[in-house]
């Protein structure tokens, strides 16, 4: 797969333009609820966005933003719904956790471990269809620990499904580090319980993560099988906007950010190689945000739901 390097980057940062907008809409409530942002998780939405086709499906979770536009829903669509606006993919129903574009085969849950079953599902109607689509269920590090994973992993092994499970380790489930529940070195391991490959990345580093996830996904949709793959990374605002956050040392997220932030460190490896220079890659940074920003002015003066309607387009009509 050839990768282009300069596109990788403004995937990037257009995904973390979109997210700093998103944070504009607690303080000033017009966003409700636990906001959570995957600052610092870019890489990962990048990697999405190549492997798949529009008929793939993809499960996301409480943190789903990036996997909703890797996944090809319209970012004014997708704003306008964090923003709670009758303009949004869900008509401002569904909010920040549940963005649902059936048309695009994407939907997320705010039930922690609820992602895989979903997905097996529609890998196991994928099947059924014969159809060459694969089904990409997304959880976090803490998610890895519910009944639902291991039970999903298992069926999709047992009904040779084509299942991709994507494990974000960004090392905390809120504040439970990872290590502290979990036995084994790397998630990816577990995999092999099941007799299923696993395998561990750096999902930081955006080419690296790119071409390991589009192989894992090309493996499945030929018929080899579930995967697990695991994306490490570092999760930098608190577990949801308002988080006091006071269970990470400074030092820790100080250092992290430094080490571990996908876009800093491919502005420095593009410069390095000769690919871009400091003032082109800042100019790609400028313009994404002033493409959210004007995104951003437009959803602000979308009409909100209703109350009247709050039970509108919720129910199919013929099972009422
Ligand atoms: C079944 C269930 N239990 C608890 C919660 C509360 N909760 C929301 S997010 C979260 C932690 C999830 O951690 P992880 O899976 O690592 O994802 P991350 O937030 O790090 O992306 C918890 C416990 C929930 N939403 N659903």
């Amino acid at each position: 797969m050839k990768l282009n390097p300069l596109n990788l980057y403004r995937m990037m940062t257009r995904m973390r333009a979109f997210e700093e907008a998103c944070l504009e809409g607690v303080p000033t409530f017009e966003i409700h609820g636990e906001l959570h942002t995957s600052i610092g998780q870019e890489a990962i939405g990048v990697a999405l966005a190549h492997a798949l086709t529009p008929e793939d499906a993809v499960v996301s979770t409480h943190r789903n933003h990036y996997h909703a536009l890797a996944k090809g829903v319209p970012p004014r669509a997708l704003l306008a719904e964090i923003f709670e606006r009758e303009t949004g993919l869900c008509r401002g129903r569904g909010g920040h956790m549940h963005p649902f574009d059936p048309d695009r085969h994407f939907s997320a849950t705010g039930i922690v471990g609820a992602s895989l079953p979903v997905a097996l599902g529609y890998a196991y109607a994928f099947k059924l269809r014969g159809l060459p689509h694969v089904a990409v269920g997304i959880c976090g590090d803490g998610a890895t620990n519910h009944g639902t994973f291991h039970e999903c992993l298992n069926m999709a092994a047992v009904w040779d499904l084509p299942l991709v499970c994507l494990i974000e380790n960004n090392q905390y489930a809120i504040s439970v580090p990872i290590g502290e529940v979990t036995a084994t070195s790397t998630i990816s391991e577990r995999a092999a319980a099941y007799g299923l490959a696993g395998e561990t990345v750096v999902g930081t580093d955006v080419e690296g993560l790119t071409e390991a996830f589009a192989a894992t996904v090309r493996k499945t949709r030929k018929g080899g099988g579930p995967s697990v793959i695991e994306a490490t990374c570092y999760r930098f605002r608190g577990h949801y906007e308002g988080d006091h956050d006071g269970y990470r040392d400074r030092s820790e997220k100080k250092r992290k950010r430094a080490e571990m932030d996908p876009i800093s460190r491919y502005r420095d490896i593009l410069i390095a190689r000769g690919e871009g220079d400091a003032e082109g890659l800042a100019a790609i940074d400028a313009e994404a945000r002033a493409e959210m920003q004007a995104m951003l002015a437009e959803v602000r003066s979308d009409p909100q739901p209703d109350p009247s309607g709050a039970l509108d387009h919720i129910f199919l009509e013929e099972a009422r």
